[in-house]
């Protein structure tokens, strides 16, 4: 197929000083977000889910190939039934399956096999890779970089989502594969992460942890 070019239209550049003010305005921003597991039952209009997977799908992506699927859950027999399943594999992970190792990382958390905010929090949003395509007639399809281009997408979410003023988490049960089949998504996909979606809780509480400074996650080369 023949590449076709537009102008870049939607493109705004701003004077220095005012992109100097933005950036750390953003940043400001970001660093108030904070990964949550306690969250209320109030509703969250489904518009702005809506909102917030359009915002994933911008996503820049290996062929343009938008490797992703989203499945966003508000209903309550469903969210019961994602709890159950996790909470399930939670219990193995936590009473064996885990390397002690991989337990004493978490300790700092304090997470433990319980997943109440899985059928508390108003939405959960199951993120799904597409590992490959499947075409009309069966056969299958290559996708480029699709892990990059998930987290790149599911990273932008999460930053909308904290945008709207909502709050999420970055749940990973593990195994996933009891998503593919509440979720009924193909064997072409795998889930990737469940965001829970809502308001914090009223008494919510959030690990003391601090984000690595500038010189530890940052070389610079200019001089
Ligand atoms: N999936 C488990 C364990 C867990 C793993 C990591 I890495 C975390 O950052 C947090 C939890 C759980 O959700 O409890």
């Amino acid at each position: 197929m023949q590449a076709q070019y537009q102008p870049l239209t939607a493109y705004i550049e701003y004077p220095v000083d005012e992109m100097c003010t933005k950036a750390a305005t953003f940043r400001a921003h970001m660093q108030r977000r904070r990964s949550v597991r306690s969250f209320a039952d109030r509703p969250v209009p489904r518009s702005i889910i809506e909102d917030v997977i359009l915002t994933a799908g911008t996503a820049p992506c290996g062929a343009n190939q938008q490797p992703w699927h989203f499945c966003a859950i508000s209903s309550p027999a469903m969210k019961q039934r994602i709890r159950s399943a996790a909470e399930v594999e939670e219990q193995t992970f936590y009473s064996g399956r885990a390397p002690t190792e991989w337990l004493h990382a978490l300790a700092p958390l304090g997470t433990n096999a319980s997943k109440p905010f899985l059928d508390i929090a108003p939405w959960l949003i199951v993120c799904f890779a597409e590992s490959y395509q499947l075409k009309e007639d069966g056969t299958k399809g290559k996708n480029y970089y699709v892990t990059e281009s998930v987290g790149i997408a599911v990273g932008m979410l999460i930053s909308a989502i904290h945008s709207a003023g909502l709050a999420t988490l970055t749940h990973t049960p593990s195994p996933m594969g009891f998503l593919s089949d509440i979720c009924g998504r193909g064997d072409n996909e795998r889930a990737f992460l469940l965001l829970p979606v809502g308001y914090p809780a009223a008494d919510c509480q959030v690990p003391v942890i601090t984000k690595k400074p500038l010189d530890q996650i940052a070389t610079f080369f200019d001089d």
